[in-house]
């Protein structure tokens, strides 16, 4: 029986890839070599620090750890000036309708996500209010596909993982939804996403019905 609705941020709920992608490419372009869009695919779902590694193996360069962790605040300073200025129109076509139908229908929700930022873009979307749990990347230690982030959104609802079904973009994350006994729902290409129980293009697609198909 399904009792709660875990849901990934970025590539989920709003684009913020757009803003990683400008401040990293920034960074790459300080550093002295170019990053590319392809490249970006790269991160997504992935956390700051193995970002900014993956970054540094594309354009060739070694850095001491406190330079690492120099560039990563320098680039989430970057971010952050973008993601400050969100408006709640880039929520993502149909999300807030499904959360707003999942709340009426008793059905709890989740955020799990890698960002450290998760709370400031809930806030500028206001979307805060909807969420009974937010586990973000202040609160793991484990990346995905280890599903420490949505297990901890599990237990904070208070209900069973196989009650549980995730609303994830990355490989990852699928792949983390099935490791913590979860159904998924995979957003964006099933190609890449082949391994959820069902793939849809966005949550616009999504129903109570069909999340009820998934039990
Ligand atoms: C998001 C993005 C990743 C990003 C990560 C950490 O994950 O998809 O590209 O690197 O958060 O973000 P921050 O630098 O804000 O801590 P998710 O899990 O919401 O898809
Ligand atoms: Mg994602």
């Amino acid at each position: 029986q399904i009792k709660a609705c875990l849901f990934d941020l970025d590539g989920v709920i709003v684009d913020t890839a757009k803003y990683h992608y400008i401040a990293w490419k920034e960074l790459a372009s300080n550093l002295g070599f170019e990053f590319t869009e392809e490249d970006n695919e790269r991160l997504k779902g992935v956390s700051r620090m193995t970002s900014l590694n993956i970054l540094l193996e594309i354009g060739g360069i070694t850095l001491s750890d406190e330079e690492k962790h120099r560039l990563a605040e320098k680039k989430n300073e970057n971010y952050r000036t973008f993601i400050l200025k969100m408006q709640p129109d880039e929520i993502l076509d149909g999300a807030k309708e499904f959360l707003q139908e999942l709340k009426a229908k008793g059905i709890k929700i989740a955020l799990g996500s890698a960002s450290k930022n998760a709370m400031t873009i809930l806030e500028r979307l206001e979307l805060t209010e909807l969420f009974e749990a937010i586990i973000d990347g202040t609160k793991v230690t484990e990346a995905k596909p280890n599903p420490e982030v949505f297990l901890k959104g599990a237990e904070a609802l208070n209900v069973d993982p196989s009650e549980c079904v995730v609303f994830e973009d990355a490989e990852a994350g699928v792949e983390a939804a099935l490791a913590g006994n979860m159904k998924c729902v995979g957003i964006g290409s099933p190609v890449v996403l082949g391994k959820a129980n069902l793939v849809i293009d966005g949550l616009h697609q999504m129903t109570y019905e069909k999340l009820m198909e998934l039990n």
